[in-house]
């Protein structure tokens, strides 16, 4: 498991919600009785990444897009959305640091939040975050080499590649592994 540093005050106020800063104040109170106890990241497997103020998680098992999406929102995060290049970095990083999802279909990429908007027949398509930005709009639109290819003409659905951190269309009903963000304190 890994383990974060952080003061017991930002421990509270980092955490987003009133469920999440109690549970914090129990931690620290336990914390208090075994001083040479450390601190667990406050989300149970979210890591936060303080450059970016986000926290992350992989989990392990693979779904389709649809299911990723929910299953996200479902524990009050979402499927995650790049915003720089330095949340890029950080989760590229994590990518490559987590184990790999066992029944993924393709373990080298990940589900991301984002993907091709229906458009007319011929017409080129046009991505979007799930909060309804384009990706240059959202702060990453960085395509990986010769994507979006729209392989086999149904690859609709947005992921990241493991090698590289960089966007690739991918088909939306496969089972692949997906990360989920919370932000620390959203906007
Ligand atoms: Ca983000
Ligand atoms: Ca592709």
């Amino acid at each position: 498991m890994r383990v974060k540093l952080i003061t017991l005050d930002r421990l509270i106020k980092l955490s987003p919600t009133l469920t999440a800063r109690n549970r914090a104040r129990s931690i620290v109170r336990i914390i208090l009785r075994q001083p040479s106890v450390l601190v667990p990241s406050i989300h149970t497997r979210y890591q936060l990444n303080r450059n970016v103020g986000s926290c992350y998680k992989i989990p392990k098992r693979a779904g389709t897009w649809n299911q990723a999406y929910a299953q996200c929102r479902a524990d009050g995060g979402h499927l995650v959305v790049l915003n720089s290049q330095a949340e890029h970095d950080a989760v590229f990083a994590l990518m490559n640091i987590e184990p790999k999802v066992e029944n993924s279909q393709a373990w080298w990429y990940f589900y991301a939040g984002f993907r091709a908007e229906n458009s007319e027949e011929g017409s080129p398509r046009v991505f979007k975050t799930i909060f309804n930005e384009t990706l240059d709009e959202a702060g990453y639109g960085t395509w990986a080499e010769n994507e979006p290819n729209n392989f086999m003409k149904h690859e609709d659905c947005g992921t990241l590649f493991k090698n590289d951190g960089k966007l690739n269309d991918a088909l939306c009903n496969h089972l692949y592994g997906y990360i989920c963000e919370k932000e620390v304190a959203p906007k």
